[in-house]
């Protein structure tokens, strides 16, 4: 019973250790443009352990890119690429939104990162 419970656990972190090392080897690319007063695409999914690399542009001016739950801010600058690297190591919705006023609907300027076991 001991022996077989072993065993059991033994497959299950070689199997766990085999997904993480995969996830790791390649940085999935997810682009976000941003424009008054919103971010498109607004819902990202993406898996917990997976390197991400946040491609962040904008259309017409200057706003930001702020989720306090991965300790992210930046500003997103019309006429460049910003790039954020992540790899987030808890499941959850988290929401992100700008941090530069940059007009009546910026209240409203946000987004969600769902992040799947
Ligand atoms: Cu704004």
């Amino acid at each position: 019973m001991y022996r077989r419970t072993m065993v059991a656990l033994l497959i299950g972190s070689a199997v766990g250790g085999a997904v993480r090392l995969r996830a790791a080897e390649q940085p999935v690319e997810i682009k976000i443009s941003a424009k008054k007063f919103e971010y498109h695409p607004d819902k990202v999914t993406v898996k917990v352990g997976q390197p991400v690399i946040l491609v962040l542009t904008s259309e017409d001016r200057i706003h930001d890119f702020k989720m306090p739950d991965f300790g992210i801010r930046t500003d997103i600058v019309p006429g460049q690429e910003t790039r954020v690297s992540l790899t987030p190591d808890k499941v959850g919705t988290f929401s992100f939104h700008c941090d530069v006023f940059c007009g009546d609907g910026h209240e409203d300027m946000e987004g969600t990162l769902v992040v799947e076991a």
